[in-house]
């Protein structure tokens, strides 16, 4: 660092980032003219995006700098957040409004000629993550930042996010999603590369003091380069950091020696392989397919990770006791286990701590988050694979295994059976790694997201750990979502109106201020303008419908809105047969009873995972009923059907809030959470749905009369079941006229949808579509007849916002520190809020 008489001059010209409309001026013509090379001759929307986008990175690492040296100076307990995935779409319009100066940049980019909606449209989503986890993760870090906690974000830098969606001829067909052409959120670090090791073998040897030890040797080293994004918080200078490594060739003499003697070819392979390790995000939500690149994926990024953790704590020079005072570790569903055995490894082979001590500590560090109780979902690795891929690590997991059982079979000596069943290596041919067995044991405290699916994984998957661990291991967090992006930023009409009535916009950072709301529920003047922002928002989606579907649809329809993965689970089969219901009746209908029926909207979007068959069929269904619906003289206005292409982030942000209802019918039991039904209600929608994940919670806090629950509950879904599978399994009559018009050709090639009829018919149904048909019509039926009193229907999506604060992703992170990290916030220093623009 530099020497004392010298920091004054450092002091002096310390960049400070603007604060004013004539300061973001000057940064954006400057990086236009400089780091762009154009002038105002050749400065398209793109460029103007880049250098605004721009002028905002250099202030938000000024703010990151001055978090990163307090949290140092405190030297206090840090979070480390370990995701996959980290689904955080646009920056530029979340940077501007959580520093404050959206209106600045706003005057300012005016001034200079653009509109500032055109520019923050430039922006390519970043779309590293799946669906539901990793948004949830990218929310996570916004409130982390928000409230002040010391806390890192760690994750992969996939080249490729999530593939881009196009809809051909009614199928989905995937397109690479290149997104990192030009992201100036990101900073390289290339002085922090860490080498990274696969393979090879372990040598077991006796040091000095005649102890046993291990050294894992050979096979082959491939680098992790850093690159760090900042991480704005709302209203508080604190700026923290999300480094995604990125993976790179161990350059040097091998790759050199290979090159001079002329074998250039595999010396640009071996880059190549390098590469490929970060290159592209698995498409999958909820399935596990166990391929060996997808283990290198979580080696790679977990080994990475912990390097720096590590260093970090080291250079405190504190005792390895005291590592989990300092650090916790939170690992966002199975996917980072890895950490457990190589944080053990890292203690027991590198720094030579005796097993028990490093393991009391390991075991201290972790907090599992458990996302799903879905078979196919739960992840399992082959053990030869992981042999040839990681030999230390398995002989570690061994390790932790014989320990863990040996202390199983002390408390139940007479249970021969529990043994075979928690063991975290599955006795099958070849035999596999329980991941989510491996996290319980290897960590302090184990939650699921919502009330249900916590209770659930305690009586069901995980049933026997609470008997081993005892019931205060396993604990429940529910879900939240950020009202900064998800309410302000993508409803900033709503937002204003509620600031309005609230004293300012505090409740962004306290949402339970939402209360203050429910006074207007019948307030004529308050009922108008918030109906008149609902319309607004529904002529915008109306809007991109038209542009991108070319289907005109009349905003003063019902919109029904589905949009998440397309999933069986999920059953937008059972929404695609609801609507093509609903058609049958109408052309059933006269003229007369026609006129009396609401009309309605039924939107759907959301990707099939590539090697999803029968999800792509679903897709497939919707747009052939949207194209013979939608031309139908007889249906008119009455039904439209409407798939959105690509659904994702900045999409969401214009669908979510021009909702009247929306759906989340997962069969109970197997959605363990959702976000999206937060978002819906938050922005002023109604929802339909089963008693499932946080519909249960949602109900409890907005009250049943403004929601519209229907279906089978969770605990009857296993005896529904058997009874298919084995008793009489009678489909539902309207389902059965449903099918049959599938059948008769309606929609297109019957045999396109023999398998999705068939899984439901003939194949068990597995997800209860038909049981719950009835049900779900009838319920519709009802949302239909509410709709018709359009009074009441405002009061009602009053009132529910009113009781949304609990779902606040501030509150379930307050939840996270207090009962499974035990870290405080540290909040900035007076001085330092005035990087703030207010
Ligand atoms: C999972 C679950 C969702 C949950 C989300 C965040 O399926 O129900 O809301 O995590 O916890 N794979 C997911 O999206």
């Amino acid at each position: 660092s530099i020497p004392e008489p010298q920091r004054e001059a450092w002091k002096k010209f310390a960049a400070k980032g603007f604060r004013t409309q004539e300061d973001f001026e000057k940064e954006v013509v400057r990086h236009v003219e400089t780091t762009l090379a154009r002038s105002m001759f050749n400065c398209d929307e793109t460029a103007a995006y880049a250098a605004a986008s721009l002028a905002f990175r250099d202030r938000l690492i000024t703010q990151w700098n001055r978090t990163q040296q307090r949290q140092t100076f405190a030297d206090g307990k840090r979070v480390y957040y370990l995701s996959l995935e980290f689904l955080m779409g646009r920056a530029l319009d979340n940077a501007m409004l959580n520093v404050g100066l959206k209106d600045v940049a706003k005057a300012g980019l005016q001034d200079l000629g653009f509109r500032i909606e055109d520019i923050i449209n430039q922006e390519h989503d970043a779309a590293l993550g799946n669906g539901g986890l990793g948004r949830l993760a990218a929310c996570f870090l916004d409130s982390l930042a928000s409230l002040n906690y010391p806390a890192w974000g760690y994750g992969l830098r996939y080249r490729y996010g999530i593939f881009k969606q196009e809809i051909v001829d009614g199928y989905q067909v995937e397109v690479p999603d290149y997104w990192l052409d030009f992201n100036p959120w990101e900073f390289p670090r290339h002085d922090v590369v860490v080498d990274i090791q696969f393979y090879g073998h372990v040598r077991k040897f006796q040091d000095t003091q005649g102890k046993q030890c291990s050294s894992w040797e050979g096979g082959e080293i491939v680098k992790a380069v850093a690159y760090d994004v900042p991480i704005p918080g709302f209203d508080t200078a604190a700026t923290n950091n999300l480094r995604l490594w990125s993976s790179k060739a161990a350059s040097g003499e091998f790759d050199f020696q290979k090159f001079n003697s002329g074998d250039y070819e595999s010396s640009v392979a071996d880059q190549q392989r390098a590469e490929t390790i970060s290159a592209v995000l698995y498409p999958n939500d909820n399935l596990d397919r166990g391929k060996e690149l997808r283990l290198k994926q979580q080696y790679f990024w977990v080994a990475a990770s912990l390097y720096d953790i590590v260093r970090r704590f080291k250079k405190s020079k504190r005792a390895w006791s005291e590592f989990p005072d300092q650090v916790a570790i939170q690992l966002n569903d199975t996917h980072p286990t890895l950490a457990v055995v190589e944080l053990q490894r890292i203690l027991l082979d590198l720094e030579g701590l005796e097993w028990d001590e490093a393991w009391s500590i390991v075991s201290k560090t972790f907090g599992y988050t458990n996302h799903t109780v879905l078979p196919e979902a739960l992840e399992k690795w082959s053990v030869p694979l992981f042999q040839n891929l990681l030999p230390r690590h398995l002989q570690i997991i061994y390790e932790i295994n014989l320990y863990f059982l040996q202390s199983v079979e002390r408390k139940f000596p007479k249970d021969r059976d529990i043994l075979a069943r928690v063991s975290i290596i599955e006795e099958s041919q070849p035999k596999m790694v329980r991941m989510a067995f491996l996290a319980i044991v290897g960590s302090h405290k184990v939650n699921g997201v919502a009330e249900l699916h916590s209770d659930l994984i305690k009586t069901t998957i995980f049933k026997d750990f609470v008997k081993i661990f005892g019931p205060d291991k396993f604990t429940n967090v529910t879900n939240g979502i950020t009202p900064r992006r998800w309410l302000h930023q993508a409803n900033p009409r709503l937002s204003e109106l509620i600031a309005s009535k609230t004293g300012g916009l505090g409740f962004l950072k306290d949402l339970n201020i939402l209360n203050d709301l429910e006074k207007y529920a019948d307030d004529k003047e308050f009922k108008k303008e918030w109906a008149e922002i609902k319309y607004a928002n529904k002529v915008q989606l109306a809007k991109h419908i038209k542009s991108t579907t070319g289907v005109t649809v009349n905003p003063s329809a019902l919109f029904d809105i589905q949009v998440k993965r397309i999933h069986e689970y999920k059953r937008q089969q059972m929404n695609i047969f609801g609507c093509i219901h609903r058609y049958l009746t109408i052309k059933s209908m006269t003229p007369e009873e026609r006129k009396k029926l609401a009309p309605r909207v039924s939107i759907f979007g959301g990707k099939a995972a590539p090697g999803y068959w029968m999800a792509k069929t679903i897709i497939h269904l919707i747009n052939n009923v949207g194209a013979v619906i939608n031309k139908d003289p007889d249906v008119g206005d009455l039904l439209k059907v409407i798939f959105l292409e690509d659904y994702n982030v900045s999409k969401a942000e214009i669908i979510i809030p021009a909702s009247d209802i929306s759906e989340h019918i997962s069969t109970a039991g197997t959605e363990a959470s959702g976000t999206s039904n937060m978002k819906f209600v938050l922005n002023g929608g109604l929802i339909i749905g089963t008693c499932d994940g946080a519909n249960i919670e949602i109900t409890r806090e907005i009250g049943e009369n403004n929601i519209f629950l229907f279906g089978n509950l969770a605990e009857d879904v296993e005896d529904l079941r058997h009874a298919h599978n084995y008793g009489s399994h009678t489909l539902d009559p309207d389902l059965a006229k449903v099918f049959e018009e599938i059948k008769k050709g309606t929609f297109g090639d019957a045999g396109a949808f023999s398998a999705l009829v068939g899984a439901i018919e003939d194949h068990g149904d597995y997800y209860l579509v038909s049981d719950d048909f009835h049900s779900y019509n009838q319920t519709q039926t009802l949302v239909d007849e509410a709709y018709k009193n359009q009074d009441e229907w405002v009061s009602k999506c009053i009132i529910s916002v009113a009781r949304m604060g609990f779902f606040s992703s501030d509150r379930c992170i307050n939840e996270y520190a207090e009962s499974i990290w035990n870290v405080e916030p540290l909040a900035p220093e007076k001085g330092e809020t005035d990087g703030l623009g207010k």
